[in-house]
């Protein structure tokens, strides 16, 4: 049987709201420009808003770094801002989820200003304190974010663990205090009406409390203390019971981004008699062009590994967990750039890696931006950038010796800002996102793409993504039906078939800018044949069993 979810079944549009629309002048997008552009997202189809977070915070790490989670930012707006956004959302019959950071606090937080005060302190254990060992950091953990995982404090003489920021302090999760206190703040957001979480970083919450020395890569400084926090020991015992005492009592969905998941793994968090989480944000895809030494470590894709990669998590997950599908968020660079052409071919490019997605088994995540075909970012100098993990990378690596301009080029690709540069809304100064000076300089392409012209234009990739969101409410097919592998071998063609009763599609995409040939494997058979959706005109006449495809191009066939 199908296990039906509304949640299988819809489409989530990610909104990064620093970057999404500023309202009242001040160049930092806010609560009220997003709603003023919930008509846009009706339009394109989308049914739930992921929104990254809102709460207050000193915006080291842009959101990720909260020191209230039940106030909202200040450049944000109010309180009463967020209700209007949430009734508004609902009153079109979207769905709003939040997004849900547990593994750490801002260092402005009032536990962890309590916690840092005294040895004693009735929340010194709600992080992770511990003195040094000959006269340096308790282990050899690198931070995500450049530098040792721990931060020196003089007021008790101990250091305290950040897997990410110095101003991101990890919570104790063995601390059944903290667990408690994180699951009320989860109920008070809940009873306000929310439809659900994402859960940042969600499977580093359990560590090995000894928190050993990791394996310190040759040449680097600091060693990947990832066994003992990713997926740790106690991950499964503290998501079940967060489900048990907080997630199960309300009809919602919830992601979890889990770096270092593997599809065994992810079997265990999504399973439906697992009672965990509904599904996972992986990364195995998003980290075949990195080199062993991470992301910063450029390298080719191969189109065969991406197809073993995302074929492995279509049908290990299928029947035993579901799959979330991305290609972007405001932590990766824009597909188009990545792994399509943002130059000649753009818009053909961003409809084909739109279709080659949408039309596998799982949720889609839109990620802003991505519905225009906005393309990565070649600030010239680094003091355009703003966002912490490129900002630390680069002074770490010009300490070292590093040359600043091949730096720069490995930021051009993979930084995150990428991601974040202002949503561009028409052609007018800074792309209509703000009338003062936005906080992130606008992409200088925004003339030539922006939403004013996109609406316009019936081709616009824009429409395309409406296109294969109506499709997705269509058809069941798309959502419901078995995903199988054609080509495998095939370097320059990425096709499958979906099948559901004597249904089947054809999705066929040719994954570069060189004209190649598709053949339909001799085992697919069909009398009828109904083109749904392409990016390139079709002769609707011409037999599928052998024909041209042209450059970038996508089809999606219904077969019967
Ligand atoms: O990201 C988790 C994470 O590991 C990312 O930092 C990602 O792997 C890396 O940035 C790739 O370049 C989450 C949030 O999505 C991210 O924005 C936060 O910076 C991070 O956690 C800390 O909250
Ligand atoms: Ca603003």
């Amino acid at each position: 049987q199908l296990q039906k979810k509304w949640w299988k079944e819809s489409v989530v549009y990610q909104i990064y709201p620093r970057s999404f629309n500023d309202s009242n002048g001040d160049g930092i997008g806010d609560l009220q420009g997003i709603i003023e552009k919930l008509d846009y997202l009706s339009l394109l189809g989308v049914d739930v808003i992921w929104l990254s977070p809102v709460y207050r915070s000193p915006n080291d790490d842009n959101g990720y770094d909260i020191s209230d989670y039940r106030a909202i930012m200040d450049e944000f707006g109010t309180m009463e801002d967020w209700e209007t956004l949430l009734k508004e959302v609902h009153a079109r019959g979207l769905k709003l989820i939040m997004d849900l950071v547990v593994n750490h606090t801002s260092d402005e937080h009032s536990w962890f200003l309590e916690s840092r005060s005294s040895k004693d302190n009735p929340r010194r254990k709600w992080y992770w304190w511990r003195p040094g060992v000959d006269g340096g950091e308790p282990n050899n953990w690198g931070s995500v974010f450049s530098g040792p995982a721990w931060t020196f404090d003089e007021t008790t003489g101990e250091y305290y663990l950040h897997l990410f920021s110095r101003k991101q302090p990890d919570l104790n999760w063995e601390n059944p205090e903290v667990r408690e206190a994180i699951y009320d703040m989860m109920r008070w957001w809940l009873e306000k009406g929310i439809d659900g979480f994402r859960m940042d970083v969600i499977n580093f919450i359990s560590k090995v409390p000894e928190l050993p020395d990791g394996f310190v890569p040759e040449g680097e400084k600091y060693g990947l203390g990832a066994p003992s926090f990713m997926n740790g020991p106690r991950i499964h015992e503290f998501l079940r019971e967060m489900n048990r005492k907080v997630l199960s009592n309300y009809d919602i969905m919830t992601v979890g981004e889990m770096p270092g998941v593997d599809v065994e793994e992810a079997v265990r968090y999504t399973g439906k008699d697992r009672e965990e989480l509904n599904m996972v944000f992986q990364f195995e895809h998003m980290e075949l062009d990195s080199g062993s030494g991470g992301k910063w470590d450029l390298r080719p894709l191969k189109l065969t590994d991406l197809k073993q990669s995302l074929t492995r998590w279509q049908k290990e997950l299928e029947g035993r967990g579901w799959n979330s599908l991305y290609w972007n968020n405001h932590d990766q660079p824009r597909i188009v750039s990545r792994w399509g052409d943002d130059g000649k071919y753009r818009v053909k490019s961003a409809k084909m890696l739109a279709t080659l997605l949408h039309m596998m088994q799982g949720t889609p995540y839109v990620y802003q931006g991505e519905e225009l075909g906005m393309t990565n970012v070649r600030f010239n100098s680094i003091d355009h950038y703003r966002d912490i993990e490129t900002l630390n990378m680069y002074r770490e690596k010009v300490a070292d010796g590093w040359d600043p301009k091949a730096i720069l080029h490995a930021i051009h690709v993979k930084g995150r800002d990428n991601a974040r540069t202002p949503i561009q809304w028409n052609d007018s100064d800074h792309a209509g996102f703000t009338d003062g000076t936005p906080w992130i300089p606008v992409n200088p392409n925004f003339h030539e793409i922006n939403a004013e012209q996109a609406l316009k234009d019936p081709d616009s990739v824009f429409h395309h993504y409406r296109k294969l969101i109506a499709l997705r409410k269509e058809h069941p097919i798309i959502v419901y039906g078995t995903y199988d592998l054609i080509l495998p071998d095939h370097d320059r063609i990425f096709a499958y078939t979906r099948t559901l009763g004597r249904e089947k599609l054809l999705v066929v995409c040719n994954f570069y800018g060189e004209e190649t040939r598709f053949c339909l494997p001799e085992e697919i058979r069909y009398r009828e044949k109904e083109l749904l959706i392409a990016n390139d005109k079709v002769d609707e006449a011409e037999g599928i069993r052998s024909f041209p495809l042209r450059p970038y191009e996508a089809r999606v066939y219904k077969l019967s």
